[in-house]
């Protein structure tokens, strides 16, 4: 087999074993410099990461992969859906993406982790790296030029199939595969209805969000700072993450209920009152939300929550 043969034989079984794992989508990635980067930076320096200040403090290693791992020659991008049920009205709003109570990291890490195994018996003298969040890499960035979907004016990642209800996580590998054509389309079109429906308003620009202005980063990673009583006031009942720009999103309205089964509801997420949230002490949060990402927001944060979203009930 030559060379271009090999590389392409890989990337192939990567893609069936992927599928098999739960992948809906995985794509191949060249490792360059993502155009994102620089509009990274200006995105830094206009202060819209907020107290975000692992983002900053790790800017120069967004600039290319071997700022994760030395060597990095291919990135592969893997898409696994959380889409299922609807949301209830007069529920705790808590964020789909957290409703199965299970850590998407962990999944997401855990199946990587064993495509990462395949690879390594495939190319023996490989190194590869499992990435979920926690690394500086800008994984939509790399999705796009796997193929995976395009960015939308929400700035999520978009998929023609399956909408924008899905994760991201990646293997960077010293391997060199076959590598997909990047996403060139986009089709957002003139729709304007995420920035429309946003009630924070946090996108100063389409493509763009400001995240002091964006309920999910304020219920979700501002965990010790006050929130500002007006910006609270257009909060709703949301006490972790927000799914507004998304629920709008034409793309979703017909994105398949088909989720991975690591991600089927659990009913005390899906269906939560904001008093029964209101009501847990701390020992009682740490009992039911261990292991959750709701947990990593703690027990402080989420009743400030609560208590944000009690009040905009109660003034209608
Ligand atoms: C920090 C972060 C946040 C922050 C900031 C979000 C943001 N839009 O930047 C906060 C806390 C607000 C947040 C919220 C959410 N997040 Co978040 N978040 C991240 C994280 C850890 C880093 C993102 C980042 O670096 N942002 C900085 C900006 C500048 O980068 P970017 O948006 O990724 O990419 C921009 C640039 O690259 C630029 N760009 C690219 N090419 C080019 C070319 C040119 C010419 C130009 C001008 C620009 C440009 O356009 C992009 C859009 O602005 C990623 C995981 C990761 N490591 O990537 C998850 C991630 C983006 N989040 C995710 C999710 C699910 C969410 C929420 C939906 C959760 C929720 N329900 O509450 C919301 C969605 C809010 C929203 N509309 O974005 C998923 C998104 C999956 C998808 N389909 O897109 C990710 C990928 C996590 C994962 N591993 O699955 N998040
Ligand atoms: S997640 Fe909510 S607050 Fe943040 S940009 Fe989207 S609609 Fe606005
Ligand atoms: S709501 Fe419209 S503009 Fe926003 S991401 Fe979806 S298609 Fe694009």
């Amino acid at each position: 087999m030559t060379d271009e043969q090999d590389t392409r034989s890989t990337a192939n079984m990567l893609k069936q074993r992927g599928k098999e794992l739960g992948f809906h989508h995985l794509g191949i990635a060249a490792a360059v410099t993502p155009p994102g980067f620089h509009p990274l930076l200006d995105w830094i320096s206009r202060g819209f990461a907020a107290d975000m200040t692992w983002i900053h403090r790790r800017r120069d290693a967004y600039e290319h992969p071997d700022g994760v791992l030395p060597e990095t020659r291919s990135v592969i991008v893997g898409a696994i859906n959380y889409h299922n049920q609807s949301p209830l009205p007069d529920t705790a709003r808590i964020a789909r993406y957290a409703w199965s109570g299970h850590d998407y990291h962990c999944v997401l890490r855990d199946r990587l982790r064993e495509l990462a195994g395949q690879l390594q018996t495939a190319v023996p003298n490989s190194r590869s790296r499992v990435v979920v969040d926690t690394a500086p890499l800008l994984e939509r960035d790399f999705a796009r030029l796997a193929g995976v979907g395009w960015f939308g004016k929400n700035t999520m990642l978009i998929s023609r199939e399956i909408g924008s209800w899905f994760f991201l996580g990646a293997i960077l590998t010293t391997a060199r595969l076959a590598y997909d054509e990047p996403y060139a389309e986009d089709y957002c079109g003139t729709c304007t209805r995420c920035i429309d429906a946003c009630p924070t308003d946090a996108f100063p620009e389409p493509y763009l969000l400001d995240s002091n202005r964006c309920i999910s980063y304020h219920t979700i990673e501002n965990r010790s700072g006050e929130i500002p009583q007006d910006l609270a006031a257009d909060f709703g009942n949301w006490i972790f993450g927000c799914d507004i720009c998304q629920e709008v999103c034409p793309w979703n309205r017909f994105a398949p209920k088909d989720s991975d089964p690591a991600f089927h509801p659990r009913s005390d997420l899906h269906s939560a009152t904001l008093q029964s949230i209101l009501d847990l002490t701390e020992d009682e949060f740490q009992e039911r939300f261990q292991g959750t990402p709701l947990e990593r927001t703690g027990f402080t944060a989420i009743q400030r929550n609560a208590r944000i979203a009690m009040q905009n009930m109660e003034n209608g």
